[in-house]
């Protein structure tokens, strides 16, 4: 593919032109992935999540200062799920990210809902793939996390980092259910402003309490304990540090070797979800519309039981 080869050459354009393709999904998206999939693997993805304001584009804008300093390169993922015309918050990331542009180790891409959330998910995770195969070795992904989908964005990336600000009222509302359990490090940004100690210490406690320890697989079980970093990202303290956790925890996931077992199940994952919505469609499209219409109107009036008309239908489907 002539498109993947100039991406792989380096060529900015091919790369900004690769990930409109792979947004947009569709069968030449799939083929341009195909032939990137064996240039991806290398690059460690930082999920940057928190809820609105806390500071994590200007973190992101810093950490990826401080990265380029260390001569890495990094790729940015902003991924804003309410509009990508709600103004303020985006062009005040173009504003802040200005000083960045221009330089050729650092892409910057941002992502709006089209459609679903579900398909969100999917167009994030491969416009990282994209950026990997390009040859960042930092993806930076920032998402916001208020919903389902967006904590689901962030959970996949290697090491997540959880952005809480003091002042947001109730902590344990600031850090909704599903983004703690998902946190690697925390950030406490704003620790400029009065009430960072109390936020440090409200998620010092909500880890004591976590009852999540006891679920097997989640992150707790991983032997890995959250630091909590104070951080005040617009004059840049305490970033050097935040770097320093997240390559920290880049190392112990490789020396512990949950790296292997997470890409393993992340994997697995990902082959279940595709294998499942194929079989799905397949199936679909070799049945009549008025088909499963006519089983739901049949389990509706008790004539026949869920499992029952599933059955019936894959019997008429055939084989897939
Ligand atoms: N006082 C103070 N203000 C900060 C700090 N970090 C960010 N801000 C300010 O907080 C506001 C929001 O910062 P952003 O980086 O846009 O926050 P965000 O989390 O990306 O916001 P959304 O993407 O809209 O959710 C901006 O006005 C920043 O200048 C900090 O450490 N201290
Ligand atoms: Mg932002």
């Amino acid at each position: 593919m002539e498109l993947v080869k100039k991406l792989l050459a380096g060529d900015r354009r091919a790369l900004a032109h690769t990930i409109s393709l792979v947004e947009d999904d569709g069968p030449e998206a799939h083929a341009a992935l195909a032939a990137l999939y064996p240039h991806t693997g290398r690059a460690h993805v930082i999920g940057i999540t928190g809820a609105p304001g806390t500071g994590k584009s200007t973190l992101v804008n810093a950490l990826a200062r401080l990265y380029r300093r260390r001569q890495l390169t990094v790729g940015i993922v902003a991924v804003d799920p309410t509009s990508p015309f709600s103004g303020g918050a985006l062009l005040g990331d173009r504003i802040r990210m200005r000083d960045l542009a221009g330089d050729a180790g650092v892409f910057i891409r941002s992502m709006a809902t089209r459609g679903s959330l579900g398909g969100l998910a999917q167009a994030t995770g491969d416009v990282i793939l994209v950026l990997d195969a390009a040859g960042f070795q930092r993806v930076l992904v920032e998402t916001v996390g208020v919903g389902q989908a967006e904590v689901e964005i962030a959970s996949s990336a290697h090491t997540v980092v959880v952005v809480t600000a003091p002042g947001l009222g109730d902590e344990v509302q600031a850090i909704k259910a599903g983004v703690m359990e998902i946190a690697d490090i925390f950030a406490v940004n704003k620790a400029d402003r009065e009430g960072a100690e109390h936020t440090v210490m409200a998620i010092q406690m909500m880890q004591g309490l976590a009852p999540q320890a006891m679920v097997p697989g989640s992150r707790a079980d991983d032997g890995w304990e959250p630091p909590i970093l104070k951080t005040v990202a617009t004059r840049g303290q305490g970033v050097a540090e935040l770097l320093e956790a997240i390559e920290a925890h880049a190392a112990y996931l490789h020396e512990s070797h949950l790296f292997e077992r997470r890409e393993r199940a992340r994997v697995l994952g990902e082959l279940e979800a595709i294998l499942q919505a194929e079989l799905l469609a397949r199936l679909r499209a070799r049945l009549p519309e008025e088909r499963l219409e006519t089983l739901v109107e049949q389990v509706l009036a008790r004539r026949l039981d869920p499992y029952t008309a599933v059955a019936q239908l894959l019997e008429s489907g055939g084989s897939l």
